[in-house]
């Protein structure tokens, strides 16, 4: 085990974004560490209101932040809102960052995506490959939002001695994921789509674009573990990619997921939709050469994100028929 340099036991940890996917795993994880866990709704702070930021963050003083709210989606609503994507993501990250240096935030972790490294990277994306390439275009309004969060990060640092991290998740997946078909990323469609198939028994499920491009998925727990690693172990202004260092196509996507979800039919292709960019493996070597690595596999991690699916249709079921009722 590497050396604890910051350690969170004690400490009033401040969780920005805690109904979020990410988010919400940071909160189950950090109840082993001790600390006092701080969070706020919207109706408390609304983060793109930069005097509701610095207010709420002047009362409630924490020593530390975890950036981990974001506006996210998959590859056709970034596609479709990129005013969105871009605005609201720069401006709550300018004032959440901004507020922590004011209240003098001891230590802040900053969430960005594999999304900020250029189009054609070499493979695997070492973290030195950053704003040297042209960005995907569904995503480059994302990306670049992405990318001035972790050159905030670097600015307070160098210009305020302050200890402001950044960590870039790969593709994540798994409980409190989004599983709005127009909006998600693809795991969580794919979950859904074939649950629905196997339900209704129909023939097969459509996948969008050829199925060729590649991708790299983490379990949102073992996400949440790697940054709870690095918040107590690591501090310089270079960004540190957190991945499970293994991809797949996304067609072996959708026939492991129909394997675990039980669908037995085919799988065809919506061309219409965007593949985006062909690959974005990155490399896993810095975090492990820090000392962490993922624990949960794919097909464990798929089988646990489908039994979440299945207990939020169950809760919407609910909700409906209270509605209804
Ligand atoms: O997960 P996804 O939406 O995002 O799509 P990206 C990944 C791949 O899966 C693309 C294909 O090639 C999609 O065309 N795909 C196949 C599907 N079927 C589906 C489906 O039913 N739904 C979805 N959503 N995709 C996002 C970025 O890129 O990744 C964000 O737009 C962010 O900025 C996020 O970085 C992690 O991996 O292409």
């Amino acid at each position: 085990m590497p050396e604890v340099i910051y350690p969170l036991a004690g400490k009033k940890v401040y969780v920005a974004g805690h109904r979020g996917m990410v988010g919400s795993a940071l909160v189950r994880r950090l109840a082993a560490e001790g600390c006092e866990v701080l969070l706020a709704n919207r109706a408390q702070v609304d983060l793109t209101r930069q005097s509701e930021v610095e207010a709420w963050m002047e009362k409630n003083r924490p020593d530390v932040v975890f950036l981990a709210a974001a506006k996210v989606g998959g590859i056709l609503a970034n596609n479709t809102y990129p005013a969105d994507f871009i605005y609201e993501n720069l401006i709550l990250e300018a004032n959440v960052i901004n507020s922590a240096h004011a209240t003098g935030v001891e230590k802040l972790m900053f969430l960005g995506s594999s999304c900020i490294y250029p189009k054609y990277s070499e493979q695997p994306i070492v973290e030195e490959s950053l704003l040297t390439g042209s960005l995907e275009p569904t995503n480059e309004w994302y990306a670049i939002a992405k990318i001035a969060g972790i050159k905030l990060c670097q600015a307070y640092r160098m210009q305020h001695g302050r200890d402001f991290i950044s960590a870039m998740p790969t593709n994540l997946y798994g409980p409190g994921d989004n599983f709005d078909l127009k909006t998600s990323h693809v795991m969580p469609a794919l979950i859904r789509k074939a649950h629905e198939a196997k339900y209704h028994k129909q023939t097969n499920i459509t996948i969008w674009g050829t199925g060729n491009p590649r991708r790299e998925f983490l379990h949102v727990d073992d996400c949440a573990d790697a940054c709870i690693f690095l918040m107590k172990t690591y501090s310089a202004d270079v960004h540190v990619n957190v991945g499970s260092g293994d991809d797949l196509t996304i067609l072996e996507l959708a026939q492991l997921v129909s394997d675990v979800v039980g669908f037995k039919g085919d799988i065809v292709h919506d061309l219409s939709k965007p593949d985006g960019t062909p690959r974005k493996l990155m490399s896993a070597q810095k975090l492990r050469s820090l000392g962490w690595a993922p624990r949960i596999g794919l097909k464990a991690g798929i089988t646990d994100a489908y039994e979440s699916f299945l207990r939020y249709q169950a809760e919407s079921q609910q909700k409906s028929y209270h509605v209804g009722s």
